[in-house]
């Protein structure tokens, strides 16, 4: 994909999941996979928290292609180096993984640079940053970073008046379908989804379910 299509396809997101190491062993990634893109996950994360490099990159060679056919987004959680070794469409790096201006230089111009964000201004520092979307949570408890302070709904609609006009912004954090009516009507636009998917039944077809409860922008 070029950087255009990458960020158009971004533009058009409001279900992102994410292949969590937390949750899908290694030789259930290329299932999960399948089944997040069946149920109509716009973009695709690897997340893999204390795993050993080979496994991640492994892990990353299946979900390339995949995402790649689907021409849906697919995103590295903080290794922007190997980001590009595996040609994924973007990374994703936190608070706590230095600066943005680095990491574009490392990984180039044509690749999406995503940034974790837990208040509003850290929101708007990302934009001023040049992120290219933002994640904004967590707003609820979450299995996935246990511990980690609930932000709540009170900032979404600024952040989205004074930032997710500007550029993607992704709440996440603890969503599921008993909450997700009231973090659309609180104003988030799209959201990422991890444990409520990683843990149905029929990934898939809770994908598909969560999608359709955010309204088409
Ligand atoms: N960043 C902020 S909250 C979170 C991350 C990675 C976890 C989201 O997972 P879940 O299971 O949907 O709460
Ligand atoms: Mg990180």
């Amino acid at each position: 994909m070029t950087l255009a299509e990458r960020r158009n396809r971004l533009a058009h997101a409001r279900l992102y999941g994410i292949v969590d190491f937390g949750y899908v062993a290694e030789s259930d990634v290329a299932r999960v996979t399948a089944a997040l893109l069946d149920g109509g996950a716009d973009v695709i994360q690897l997340r893999a928290k204390g795993i050993a490099l080979e496994v991640i990159r492994k892990a990353g060679e299946i979900i390339q292609p995949f995402c790649k056919a689907a021409k849906i987004p697919f995103i590295l959680n903080d290794y922007p180096e190997m980001a590009v070794e595996l040609g994924a469409d973007g990374v994703h790096i936190g608070q706590d993984d230095g600066a943005i201006i680095k990491v574009r230089k490392l990984v180039g111009e044509e690749m999406l640079i995503g940034r974790s964000t837990h208040s509003f201004p850290q929101a708007k520092q990302a934009l001023a940053d040049g992120a290219d979307y933002i994640g904004f949570g967590p707003l609820y408890p979450t299995p996935t970073k246990e511990g980690r302070p609930a932000i709540g709904l009170e900032e979404v609609s600024r952040m989205e008046e004074e930032v997710g006009v500007y550029l993607p912004a992704f709440c996440i954090g603890g969503i599921k379908p008993s909450n997700l009516a009231e973090v659309i009507a609180s104003g988030a636009r799209r959201c990422v989804i991890v444990s409520h998917l990683l843990r149905a039944p029929d990934i898939s077809a809770e994908t598909r379910t969560a999608k359709s409860a955010i309204p088409a922008p």
